[in-house]
């Protein structure tokens, strides 16, 4: 068996202490870190979703194949950051109201984080006035909300009116994300751009810090 597929078995059993080590092998073999976290982590995370699904897992299971996701993504996260990036914008970033899967967004974050953006992490469960208070505050020039669930997909929607009410809207764009969101829910709510995975996501938010998208 490949590296590649030993951290993505072990990831499903949820053995952090042994993918901890496996990645750390593929690194010290000089394989790229994109190719672990998307052929090795994310894998294995696909897998368990369709065994949730399918009610084969169930949410102890799952639960610890996150923290094992966790611990080997821990070890990527300088890896996939450019070195010696000076900040080149400020961003808040929550998975929004009613929902509590953070994974995607701590990728999103991470990523983010590699292209030199400061990231205010606001965590899960954040409502929509949350989100636009932080970006006056704290003056972030985006809002980035995840979703993994259908039934919390309207929050983004409310995230978007709440800055309208606050009159920030052309001051701060807002990115959406997340498993079932789209580009055509991102447009029915006037959201400025949806991005289907963290590196992309991190690539716009850097454009538009910078002004250039
Ligand atoms: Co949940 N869960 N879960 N779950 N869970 C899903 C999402 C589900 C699809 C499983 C299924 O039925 N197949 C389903 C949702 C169905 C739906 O709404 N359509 C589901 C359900 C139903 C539930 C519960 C309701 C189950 C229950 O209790 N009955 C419950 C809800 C709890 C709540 O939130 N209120 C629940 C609970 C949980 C756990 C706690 C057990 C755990 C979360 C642990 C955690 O996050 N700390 C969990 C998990 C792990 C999953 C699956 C298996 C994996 C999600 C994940 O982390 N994927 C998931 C099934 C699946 O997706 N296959 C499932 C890996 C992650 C890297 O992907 O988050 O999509 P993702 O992020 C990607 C992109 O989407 C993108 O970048 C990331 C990487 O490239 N991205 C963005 C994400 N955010 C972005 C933002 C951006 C841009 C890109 O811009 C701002």
């Amino acid at each position: 068996m490949d590296i590649l597929n030993e951290i993505s078995e072990n990831m499903q059993k949820g053995k952090a202490k042994i993918v901890k080590e496996l990645v750390q092998q593929a690194i010290d073999d000089g394989m790229d870190a994109k190719v672990i976290l998307e052929q090795g982590l994310l894998a294995g995370m696909n897998i368990v979703g369709e065994k949730f699904k399918n009610n084969q897992v169930f949410v102890p299971e799952v639960l610890i194949a996150a923290r094992a996701m966790n611990m080997g993504a821990s070890l990527l996260k300088p890896l996939l950051a450019e070195s010696g990036v000076e900040a080149s914008g400020r961003v808040c970033i929550g998975t929004v109201k009613g929902d509590l899967h953070d994974i995607g967004k701590n990728l999103v974050k991470m990523m983010m984080e590699g292209k030199g953006l400061e990231v205010i992490d606001l965590g899960t469960d954040v409502d929509a006035e949350t989100y636009v208070k932080t970006a006056i505050e704290q003056n972030c020039q985006v809002i980035c909300c995840s979703a993994l669930l259908t039934t919390t997909m309207p929050v983004m929607a409310q995230v978007v009116k709440e800055a309208e009410k606050a009159g920030i809207r052309d001051k701060v764009k807002i990115m959406v994300g997340g498993a079932p969101v789209s580009e055509a829910f991102c447009q029915q709510i006037g959201a400025d751009r949806y991005t289907p995975d963290a590196a992309s996501a991190a690539d716009v938010a850097v454009a538009f810090c910078r002004g250039t998208m």
